[in-house]
């Protein structure tokens, strides 16, 4: 029997035309059975981003991502212009984060997120960590986070540095049908300055200006009608209309029913790979397990405002 990722995966095979950058071409994808997790994940074989891809292409993957939230491409070594015509494809570019700059002039769209700036970048926690290494879904504190980010490794570590992606929409799936039902109307409140007070000296500007925004706690996806939760740690601060006791637990519930190992994949990254991740519906948490040097680039694809069961919160 042909498990429905690989068969997935492998209709990319069927396409014909090819492009050959770097005398790559993807129009044979590899069989290699790299398995990934059992709700969420799937590698995407036979690509190579060094070229432009036709539209049937871009949309056998956006139909993967869709279906299995993160799908990762080995092997790509993608130049920063490349990355960021591949996040094209899927729609506009965010700016690289909206209190921190791009890579360089060129390239705004681009973040650079270096291990050995942690201790100077935001979102540093103090201890030579970041953000990034808690459970989060990216740029929620905005009123429009983004649809989906694209990572590309740069540098990795001999051991360590695995980031891990929970399904946000399995994640509500497998909860019970009355604590689902408690969600469904709910409203949680998000703030960057949850994470990013530490920089006010260097932006107090920016940061002040960014005020809390109001998500729904259940999304309903805009391109599959799915739900699922959306909150996490790192930027929810509370759910409305519930007591302080109320709302920690009721997130702790969740944060704990998001990462059971059940719905999350791990990937252990080589140079060259890409990760890329449907922001409506995963959430990722990048493992600060490693010494030395660990240097990836992100893209964010810019995304719309997250709407709930009931669209009128
Ligand atoms: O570096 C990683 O593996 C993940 C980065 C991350 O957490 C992020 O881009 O939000």
């Amino acid at each position: 029997m042909i498990d429905a990722r690989w068969a997935r995966v492998t209709d990319l095979g069927t396409i014909s035309g090819g492009g050959s950058g770097s005398g790559r071409t993807w129009t044979r994808p590899s069989r290699a059975r790299t398995r990934t997790a059992g709700s969420i994940g799937a590698v995407v074989c036979g690509l190579d981003l060094t070229a432009p891809l036709p539209d049937d292409v871009v949309a056998t993957v956006r139909a993967a991502l869709l279906q299995w939230r993160v799908v990762f491409l080995r092997d790509q070594h993608v130049t920063p212009g490349q990355q960021v015509a591949f996040g094209r494809a899927f729609g506009d570019l965010t700016p690289a984060h909206p209190l921190q700059g791009g890579l360089d002039a060129d390239h705004p769209e681009v973040l650079v997120l270096d291990s050995t700036d942690y201790r100077l970048g935001i979102g540093d926690r103090g201890d030579g960590t970041s953000y990034n290494n808690r459970w989060h879904t990216d740029v929620t504190f905005s009123a429009q986070p983004p649809m989906a980010s694209i990572l590309a490794a740069k540098q990795i570590p001999e051991r360590g540095g695995d980031t891990l992606w929970a399904d946000l929409v399995g994640a509500y799936a497998t909860l019970s049908p009355g604590v689902r039902h408690l969600l469904d109307p709910l409203v949680a409140v998000h703030d960057a300055t949850r994470t990013f007070d530490r920089f006010q000296d260097d932006g107090r500007q920016q940061v002040a200006a960014m005020n809390p925004v109001r998500h729904p706690v259940v999304r309903v996806h805009p391109e599959t009608g799915e739900r699922g939760l959306f909150v996490n740690p790192v930027f929810t601060s509370h759910i409305e209309g519930l007591s302080r006791l109320e709302s920690e637990r009721i997130l702790g519930l969740l944060y704990d029913h998001i990462t059971a190992p059940e719905r999350v994949v791990r990937w252990r990254w080589r140079p060259g790979d890409v990760a890329m991740w449907d922001n409506r519906a995963t959430s990722h948490y990048a493992a600060a397990d490693y010494d030395g040097q660990r240097v990836m680039h992100r893209i964010t694809v810019a995304g719309d405002r997250p709407v709930g069961p009931d669209p009128t919160p």
